[in-house]
This record gives structure tokens, sequence and C-alpha cells, in this order.
């Protein structure tokens, strides 16, 4: 049978995370010999059609940057295998129809944004061609965003996201996100069933939902999903840190049913035990001035290790956002060799001061930049557990990584989507030119850009320079 013509019959849009498919020969072998016989000799290759709509996930998310200027909007919907893997909840490997799980790590590229087909006819095209040619969510303010018309709407819509994220179903969470976007950018609010299905990258039921919500205020489907005890219960699991919707579901299957269960007998990874230890504190965000106390505790750290030293508190508590999920510190030296071993001894000074409570993952090299996961609490009465990243970097790769951490996430996927058009790669390390690529692969590396500043980098991307609070797209 064909693929796409079982997921028809089946009524699913692609493979079942963790379901196998057999042919009927398994069934006739059971009841010829009475028992359950192993399946493996009879189970369907599902590998071509995860392929497949990975591919045409891709090609979805390129077109929606190129045509719309709009791509992924929520970050935590990208379970990325690169070394920012280590977020919340993404540690583990999720199956396979994670759609980015078999993309090679920290190129700085997009998996998302990486598209079959070579792209050396399009490597000449310079940015600014680029930009005039399309709406570009890099080339505007995120303070220039118009007020979204359909709030109602899309909070609704955003509530199923997660659920189908948590329940590993990646796809139609990838197709709820592309309504939502395109909600967002209606500039009115919904008032026809024709007017929600006319909407890019939203077909019949989708618009069924939506209308569902613009005339009842209520979506049925999310009320049975919050009223599942089930769902609830996978939902905690993978708010554990260090735990993705495939451990959860595992959890669940052995009959866990609260982080009790998981304390007390489910076998744990290290992260996982720190995550369930800190389960509340880390899913509060803290206030930003917490998060400058944070990033000073480190400074003075560092300062007293070697003097003159950059520490700078990135993510969105440099974008200026009121509260912060965690506190990413980038630290540098301008002398451009001061930075050589001071993460280990920053490190230690900070455990030493009883700063840092737990490691995450203490030490993840990348490249020349290292960098430290863990938890933090700031010295006091009643000071909650905080998630701190410390990373080290040499001077040379300051700017881009300052671009790179301080994000958003959704901005540094349309740089990189810029660059990689223009013939160029933009990482968390440098912005190369003349760089060659067949297919996916990149076959010359291309030549690092002098990048002293972060407007460097977007001058040689062709792009208005925006300071760190219009770049919270
Ligand atoms: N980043 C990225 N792609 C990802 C994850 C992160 O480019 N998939 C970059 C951009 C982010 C930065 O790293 O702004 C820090 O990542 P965080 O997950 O800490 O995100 P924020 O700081 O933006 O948000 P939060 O307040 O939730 O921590
Ligand atoms: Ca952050």
């Amino acid at each position: 049978m064909e693929l796409d013509r079982m997921c028809r019959l089946l009524k699913i849009d692609q493979p079942l995370p963790g379901v196998k498919v057999v042919k009927t020969s398994w069934l006739s072998a059971c009841i010829k010999q009475k028992q359950c016989v192993d399946s493996t000799a009879h189970e369907l290759d599902l590998s071509p059609l995860i392929r497949k709509r990975k591919q045409e996930f891709e090609n979805d998310s390129e077109k929606e940057e190129v045509n719309n200027g709009a791509s992924e909007n929520n970050k935590e919907h990208k379970p990325v295998k690169m070394w920012h893997s280590y977020k919340r909840t993404k540690v583990e490997e999720d199956e396979g129809v994670d759609p980015d799980s078999d993309y090679a790590p920290s190129d700085g590229e997009d998996p998302e944004t990486v598209q079959g087909p070579s792209t050396s006819s399009t490597s000449s095209t310079s940015p600014e061609k680029l930009i005039a040619k399309g709406q570009w969510i890099c080339t505007q303010s995120s303070k220039n965003v118009s007020e979204n018309m359909n709030e109602h709407i899309t909070s609704k819509l955003e509530e199923m996201v997660k659920k189908y994220q948590s329940t590993s179903d990646q796809w139609r969470a990838f197709g709820y996100q592309k309504a939502i976007q395109a909600l967002r950018k209606h500039s009115k609010p919904i008032t026809s069933w024709e007017e929600a299905r006319g909407l890019p990258g939203v077909g019949a039921r989708l618009a069924d939902k939506i209308w569902e919500i613009a005339e009842s205020g209520e979506l049925r489907k999310l009320n049975e999903f919050n009223a599942d005890e089930d769902i609830k219960v996978i939902e905690l699991f993978t708010n554990v840190w260090g735990a993705g919707a495939h451990t959860a579901r595992q959890w669940f299957q052995q009959g866990f049913r609260t982080l009790d269960d998981l304390r007390t007998k489910a076998k744990l990874t290290h992260q996982q035990k720190i995550g369930l230890k800190h389960y509340d504190d880390i899913l509060d965000r803290m206030p930003r001035t917490e998060a400058a106390a944070i990033e000073q505790v480190v400074r003075e750290a560092a300062e007293f290790l070697v003097p003159g030293v950059i520490v700078q508190c990135c993510g969105s508590y440099r974008r200026g956002k009121p509260t912060c999920g965690d506190v990413d510190v980038l630290v540098t030296h301008p002398d451009g060799k001061s930075h050589k071993g001071l993460f280990s001894k920053l490190l230690a000074r900070l455990k030493e001061s009883g700063f840092l409570t737990d490691d995450l993952v203490s030490a993840e090299d990348n490249g020349s930049q290292k960098k430290y996961l863990g938890v933090c609490r700031l010295p006091g009465e009643n000071q909650k557990h905080r998630r701190i990243d410390i990373i080290v970097v040499p001077y040379d790769e300051y700017a881009c990584a300052l671009v790179y951490f301080t994000g958003s996430a959704h901005l540094n996927r349309s740089l990189r989507l810029l660059a990689k058009k223009s013939g160029m790669s933009l990482s968390e390390h440098s912005l190369n030119t003349g760089v060659i690529r067949k297919g996916n692969e990149k076959v010359f590396e291309g030549t690092p850009l002098p990048t002293p500043t972060e407007e460097s980098v977007f001058r040689h991307l062709g792009v208005p320079y925006r300071p760190p609070e219009e770049r919270d797209h």
C-alpha cells in the first residue's frame, strides 16, 4: 500500500510516533501459530513518508518566510538539535516525527530552513535584492508589528499547539502555528467561516475551529483536552527539565501519575532529578530585576578573576522583556585572550560561593565557545532557584554570539535564512561569505567577515540595525 494512502485511510497526517504499522501477513502468521508473533519481518517501512513530510514541512517554512515575512513564531515549538537543544524539556531525543532530528548540530543554520535542492543558484543574490523581493522579519522592528485583532482566537489555538506538542504531534502543532501567524497578520477580527478559510495555510477543518471560537468563544476540542486527565499528566511530566514528550509518555505508560511517583519510582537521569527538585521554580518566569541581579553576581566574580572582562545578560532580558524564563550570560574579554581558562575558574568561584546550586550540563564545547547550563540562587532569604546559562566566547566571535543569544529565536531564523540565500552563513561564531552548498551540505564553509560589532553583522546582511528591544519578534 502507498504510505500516503495509508495515512488517508487511517485519517492521520503522518505516521504516529512509536506506532508500528504491519502488513496483514503478521495477523495471518499470528493466527496460524496461535500466538502473538514478532512483528519485525512484517513491519512497513515508514521512513520514506516521514522524510517526505519533513521535506514538506521545511519547504512550507521557507516559503512562509520568503512570501510572508513570517516563519515560526513560537520558539518552544522547535526541538532544534543544536547546542541550544539543552533548553527546558528538549534534552532528550524525541522520535522520528521530530522535523529537525537528523540535522547536524551547531553549524548555525536553522534546520527548519535548510532545503533539499541545491541553493547554489541563489548564492549570488545579494541580500539587498532578496530584501527588496519579499518581506523579511529581520528587516522589521518588532515594535511595528500591528496589534493582533484575533487574540481571542490565537490564544486558544496556542493552547492547542502546546497540547499537540506534548503529545508529540508536531505536524498538527505546526499546522496550528501557521494558522496563528495568518490570524495575527489579519488586519481585522474574523467574522465568517469563509474569511477564516481564506487565510493562508487554513484548511476547512482549521476554519471550523477558528469559526467555532469566533462564534462561541470556546473550542470544544480544547475543553476536551483540558478535561483529559491523561493529557494533563503528560503535560505535567513534559515540564520536567530534561524530559520531552517521549519520556513523558513512557512514564505515563509505566503507570506514573504524579511528580511524587516520578520522584519515588521512576528511573531518572541526573538532569531530570534536578528538573524535579526545582520543578516549580524552573517553570516560573523571573522579574527582569532578578535577572539583572544574577548578571551582576556573575560580573563581579568574573571581574575579580580577570579585570576588564565583559559580562552581558542576553536573551529576553536584553530585549527588554519584563520577565525572563532563564538567564543567558555571555562572557568575553576585549584583549582577545584573557577569556581562555576563565570558564572553569568562574564556575568554580560561583559554586564555592553557593550561587550555582546544581549543574545540568557542566561544560559543553562548541568550537571555541564554552557553555554551562545549571541552576543558581541569589543570596538571601526566600530566593528561588533559577535556570542559568553561562557562555564564554573569544572576543572575535562576540558580536555574532551577542546577536545569536539576544535573539529572538524567530529573528535568528530569519537572519540565517537571509544569510543562506545570499551565499553567506550566520552562526553564533561568525558570518561567513562565499559559502558553497550542494543541497543541504556545505561543500565550502566560506570565509568569516570581520564582525567587530552587532551593527557590522546587520550591515553585512543588508539589514537595518535594530536595538535589542526591537528584536522581540
Ligand atoms: N535561541 C535560538 N533558537 C532556539 C533557542 C534559542 O536562536 N531554538 C537563541 C535566541 C534566544 C536565545 O538563544 O533569544 C536565548 O534562548 P532562550 O530559550 O533563553 O530564549 P529567550 O531568552 O528569548 O526567552 P526566555 O525568557 O523564555 O528565556
Ligand atoms: Ca533566556
